[in-house]
């Protein structure tokens, strides 16, 4: 291939891309009130707002240092650039001026000084709010590699989606959310509701947020935490106090028992599942795995790697490794028989 081709190719594939990525975001901003891109200038919550302010107050006095050292180094190259006839000769070298040093010492102290007053401001407006005594609590466990949810005042556990109710001014409804890591260092970022906060080992955190428009928004794990750390999808789904009230209303009935599906459920509690999962008061309560009490009223499995659909839950249980590869729901070697009746009883657990 001549280089010429080659060149016009490239030129081909990168713009195809331009317009795919161009595409994809404008197919994105359809999906209004799923707010799958992570913007944090698009803050919905309290603290994400106070960040955002801080944001701005450094982007700005960085972009003014920018410019004034910008345009004094252009104007320097270019009013002493070497000219026509020039000997060769140095300028003169200037050295040891008072007015310069205490210049270029005492603003940049006197910035630095803006910018911790701010952030410092900003921190404790975050840090240390009132309370209302009624808030809503909510414990986040990070696990390799899935989020375990756990309402511990209305009594239930789910995994991966966290639902807390809409704010507005009269009605101020903040969710605090308890933090903590059953195995490695995780971080939890969702940055249109919040700020990042890590979740760690025997050490445990807390954050809040306040959101006041309803819709779905998306997190993600923000510390490495092992081979599936980017398929730790955090959504968290914002309802109206009444849609709020009605979805933990069902998360705290107990599991569905439909007759149809007894012989899944007679496999689901025979077999290793129980160990590692919970349905209602049976199985596993250790949070090895999801709590699956309620599987079907999730969006998605295994942390965003799949839907609650059919398809996806048989290819799941069929060679999880398929689908998240590292991950520690085992593969069961399960007859096709038994994938079919496993899956049809998990989906009636709505
Ligand atoms: C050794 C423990 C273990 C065993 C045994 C096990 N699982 Fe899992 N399972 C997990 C873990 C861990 C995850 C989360 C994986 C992830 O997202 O990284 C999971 C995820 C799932 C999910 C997706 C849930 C969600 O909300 O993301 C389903 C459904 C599931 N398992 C069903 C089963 C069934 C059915 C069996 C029995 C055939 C089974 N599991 C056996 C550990 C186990
Ligand atoms: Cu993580």
């Amino acid at each position: 291939m001549s280089l010429v081709r080659a060149v016009r190719l490239k030129t081909a594939r990168l713009l195809l891309a331009g317009i795919f990525l161009i595409l994809a975001s404008v197919s994105l901003g359809a999906e209004d009130r799923i707010h799958k891109v992570q913007n944090v200038f698009d803050p919905h919550s309290t603290p994400a707002h106070g960040i955002l302010g801080i944001a701005w107050i450094v982007l700005a006095i960085c972009a003014l240092i920018f410019v004034v050292v910008g345009s004094l180094l252009v104007y320097a190259i270019w009013r002493f650039r070497e000219k026509r006839g020039d000997q060769g000769t140095e300028p003169p070298q200037v050295y040891g001026s008072n007015q310069i040093e205490m210049a270029w010492t005492v603003i940049p102290l006197l910035i630095v000084l803006v910018l911790i007053l701010v952030t410092a401001r900003t921190t404790i407006e975050i840090d240390e709010p009132a309370f209302p005594a009624d808030a809503l609590q909510i414990q986040v466990v990070g696990h390799q590699w899935w989020w375990e949810v756990v309402y511990p005042e209305q009594g239930f556990i789910t995994a991966n989606e966290i639902h807390i109710p809409v704010s507005s001014e009269d009605d101020p409804r903040p969710a605090i959310i308890q933090l903590a890591s059953a195995d490695v260092a995780h971080s939890f970022w969702v940055p249109q509701l919040g700020g990042k906060r890590d979740l760690l080992p025997n050490h445990p955190n807390r954050m809040w947020i306040e959101p006041e428009q309803t819709g779905v928004y998306w997190g993600n794990c923000a510390e490495f935490c092992g081979t599936q750390h980017a398929n730790m999808l955090i959504r968290v789904v914002v309802d109206t106090p009444e849609e709020f009230e009605a979805w933990v209303l069902n998360q705290q009935r107990p599991p569905r028992e439909d007759p149809a599906v007894a012989g899944g459920r007679h496999i689901f509690e025979t077999m290793t599942c129980i160990n590692c999962h919970a349905v209602g008061e049976k199985g596993a309560q250790n949070g090895f795995g999801p709590d699956l009490t309620h599987l079907m009223t999730r969006g998605t499995i295994g942390a965003g790697v799949g839907e609650t659909s059919r398809d996806d839950l048989y290819q799941w249980l069929k060679d999880p490794d398929s689908m998240k590869p590292g991950c520690y729901m085992p593969d069961m070697k399960l007859s096709e028989r038994q994938l079919n009746k496993l899956t049809d009883y998990l989906t009636t657990l709505k």
